[in-house]
């Protein structure tokens, strides 16, 4: 078998741009360099300890239950005993970004792609790509929780059948993922809590999602975050606050996607720093540091 490729971004006279594989590999777990261990030992002991008290209880027990630890690059098929079990789900690796439909299928398959190979020493606090830190740290420990779970299988089949009905009910879909998967918060008897694992894996922002005066924390609504835009590569504007995994679930899943693309056709798109008169508000963002280039 071929070794397997470390996919990236790469630069182009267009700029930096997405380069997207296919490609399920194992994982290449001996190829790993000390700095490799060495760096997935940094980021998680300093993620460890920034998201006692702000991350859901579900993420940390999950997370030592699976036996995830600083000690070194956990070896996928360890992990998958624990997921197999837990709710069925499996890792598989892969070599970077997959295309849209390729990653629905997976999630309808309950195979949850990471990325193999992790970020290099010098990318140690922003990587614009998922690497294996985010994967795998972000991501997975909620696997083991079924309704966590069934949503993201539920979510992935949505995004099958949404790819066969055009652009706009893609471009919807990939807005909930965002907002949910990568940058929500959730309500729990301790107070506010991260579950997304853009926030989890980052260390600024577990910290600016919960605690600064600038984003907006406005109350989950899907069709309300469907509609609405954001920016990749600066700290979100506004988060959305689920009360539970049920409610996620429901309201993705009950009403099917397809009623809702219906009732979105040709919807204005909303702004990602934007705050309605239909929005439950828990905080409305002061702005400050909000960038202002771009269309969000
Ligand atoms: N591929 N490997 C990988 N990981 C992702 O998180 C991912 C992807 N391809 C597409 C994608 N995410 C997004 O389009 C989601 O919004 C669905
Ligand atoms: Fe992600």
């Amino acid at each position: 078998m071929e070794a397997p490729r470390r996919v990236e971004h790469q630069m182009t006279d267009k700029g930096y741009v997405p380069v997207y594989t296919t490609t399920v590999v194992e994982q290449p777990w001996d190829q790993y360099t000390a700095d490799d261990h060495r760096t997935w030992s940094i980021l998680f002991q300093r993620q460890q300890e920034i998201l006692k008290g702000r991350a859901c209880r579900e993420f940390l027990e999950n997370q030592s239950a699976m036996g995830m630890s600083d000690a070194r690059i956990p070896k996928f098929e360890e992990l998958n005993q624990h997921l197999i079990k837990a709710t069925g789900w499996r890792l598989v690796a892969v070599e970077g970004l997959l295309p849209e439909l390729t990653f629905f299928q997976h999630l309808m398959n309950r195979e949850f792609p990471v990325t193999w190979w992790i970020r290099r020493p010098d990318q140690i606090d922003y990587i614009a790509e998922p690497d294996l830190f985010h994967d795998l740290f972000g991501h997975v420990p909620l696997l083991m929780n079924p309704v966590f779970a069934n949503y993201m299988q539920a979510y992935g089949a949505g995004g099958v059948r949404a790819s066969t009905f055009g652009n706009e009910p893609l471009a919807n879909l990939t807005r909930l993922y965002w907002y949910t998967v990568e940058f929500g918060l959730i309500r729990s008897e301790e107070g506010l809590r991260i579950y997304g694992a853009g926030i989890l894996s980052s260390k600024g922002e577990s910290i600016h999602s919960l605690e600064s005066a600038a984003p907006n924390r406005i109350g989950f609504d899907v069709e309300r975050v469907m509609r609405t835009r954001y920016r990749i590569d600066t700290f979100q504007k506004t988060y959305f606050v689920i009360d539970s995994f049920e409610q996620l679930f429901r309201a993705t899943v009950d009403p099917d996607f397809g009623p809702i693309y219906y009732h979105l056709k040709g919807a204005d798109s909303v702004p990602a720093g934007a705050v309605l008169d239909t929005d439950q508000v828990d905080q409305r963002g002061s702005g400050e540091g909000w960038l202002t280039d771009g269309d969000v």
